[in-house]
C-alpha cells in the first residue's frame, strides 16, 4: 500500500517552505501527500518582498482536515504553520481523535516572515504532549524551554531533554546551518539515548524552507517504516542535498530543489552520527 501523509501548514507561494515543500517531499519519498493550509503567505515586491500572512478561518481549517481524514487513512499527520490558536486547538482535537504519528514542527519563528511566539502556550498544553516527533529549531527549543538563546551542542541536548519531559516521545532540535561552526548538527533524543546528526555544511546560502523540508522528510520516513534514528538521518541526507543544490529566487533567497538527491551537484554527503 502507498504511504498516505497529510500536511497542515501555510502555503508560502514562493515555493520554499510550507506546503509547497512538503508535498514535493512526500513525493521524494513515494508518499501520496495531501495539504490542508492555514494561512498564505505572500510577499510585497513593492516593499522589498515583505511578508504578508493572510490566516484561513478556523472552520475552514476544521472543513480541511475533516475532509481529509475521511478520505484517507493517513500513515502519518505533520503540521507546520498553523497560524492561529483556533486552529491550532482545531488540530489538537482531531489528532487526539485519531492517534496517527504525528510530526510537529513547532513553527514559532520563522526566518523573513516573524515571529508567532503567542502560539508557545498553546503549544506546550496541546500539541506537545500528541507529538510523535517534534522539530524545533534552535529559537524554537528555547522558546519553548524559556532559555536563552541556544549556542552549543549541549545546549541542544538539554533543551531536547526538557521537552521531551513536556511529553514529546521523540525531540529533534534543529541546529541545521545556524549552529555556528563547519558542521551543520541536529540532535535526537527519543527518551533514553542522544544522537548527534552532522553533515559538514554545503554552503552559506540562505535556504527559505530547509527546516519545513526536514520535517516532512521525518514524516515521510516514518510514513514508509523507517525507524525514528533513521527517519532523521535520512531527512538530513535529503535535505542536504537540497541545500547543496538550492535555487535562487528573486528575493536573494534559496529553496531546496527537488527531487533533492538526484539533482544535487554536490556528489556524496556523508552524515555521521555520534
Ligand atoms: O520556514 C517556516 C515557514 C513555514 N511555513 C510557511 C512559511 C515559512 C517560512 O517562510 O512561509 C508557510
Amino acid at each position: 500500500m502507498t504511504p498516505r501523509a497529510l500536511t497542515v501548514a501555510g502555503s508560502d507561494v514562493s515555493g520554499g517552505a510550507g506546503i509547497a515543500a512538503d508535498l514535493k517531499m512526500f513525493e521524494e519519498y513515494g508518499v501520496f501527500g495531501t495539504a490542508a493550509v492555514t494561512c498564505i503567505v505572500t510577499f510585497d515586491p513593492e516593499d522589498s518582498f515583505g511578508h504578508v500572512i493572510e490566516f484561513l478561518e478556523p472552520e475552514v481549517v476544521n472543513r480541511q482536515l475533516d475532509s481529509a481524514l475521511a478520505v484517507h487513512d493517513f500513515d502519518v499527520i505533520k503540521s507546520g504553520m498553523l497560524g492561529s490558536v483556533e486552529s491550532a486547538l482545531v488540530l489538537a482535537e482531531r489528532l487526539r481523535d485519531n492517534h496517527l504519528p504525528y510530526v510537529f514542527d513547532p513553527v514559532l519563528v520563522c526566518k523573513g516572515v516573524g515571529t508567532m511566539v503567542d502560539l508557545k502556550d498553546l503549544f506546550v498544553e496541546n500539541l506537545v504532549p500528541l507529538a510523535t516527533v517534534i522539530t524545533p529549531n534552535l529559537e524554537e527549543a528555547a522558546t519553548l524551554t524559556g532559555s536563552d538563546e541556544l549556542t552549543s551542542v549541549d545546549a541542544m541536548i538539554e533543551a531536547a531533554r526538557a521537552i521531551h519531559a513536556m511529553g514529546a516521545a521523540n525531540v529533534v532540535v534543529k541546529g541545521g546551518a545556524r549552529l555556528a561552526g563547519e558542521d551543520a548538527v541536529d540532535v535526537l533524543f527519543d527518551g533514553s539515548d542522544v544522537t548527534v546528526f552532522r553533515a559538514k555544511k554545503v554552503n552559506d546560502h540562505l535556504v527559505n524552507g530547509a527546516g519545513c523540508s526536514f520535517a516532512s522528510a521525518i514524516a515521510a520516513g516514518i510514513a514508509t517504516g523507517l525507524s525514528v534514528p533513521d527517519a532523521v538521518g535520512r531527512a538530513k541526507e535529503i535535505v542536504a542535498h537540497g541545500v547543496a543544490g538550492a535555487i535562487e529566487n528573486a528575493t536573494g533567497v534559496r529553496s531546496l530543489l527537488h527531487p533533492a538527491a538526484r539533482c544535487s551537484p554536490h556528489g556524496s554527503i556523508t552524515i555521521a552520527r555520534d
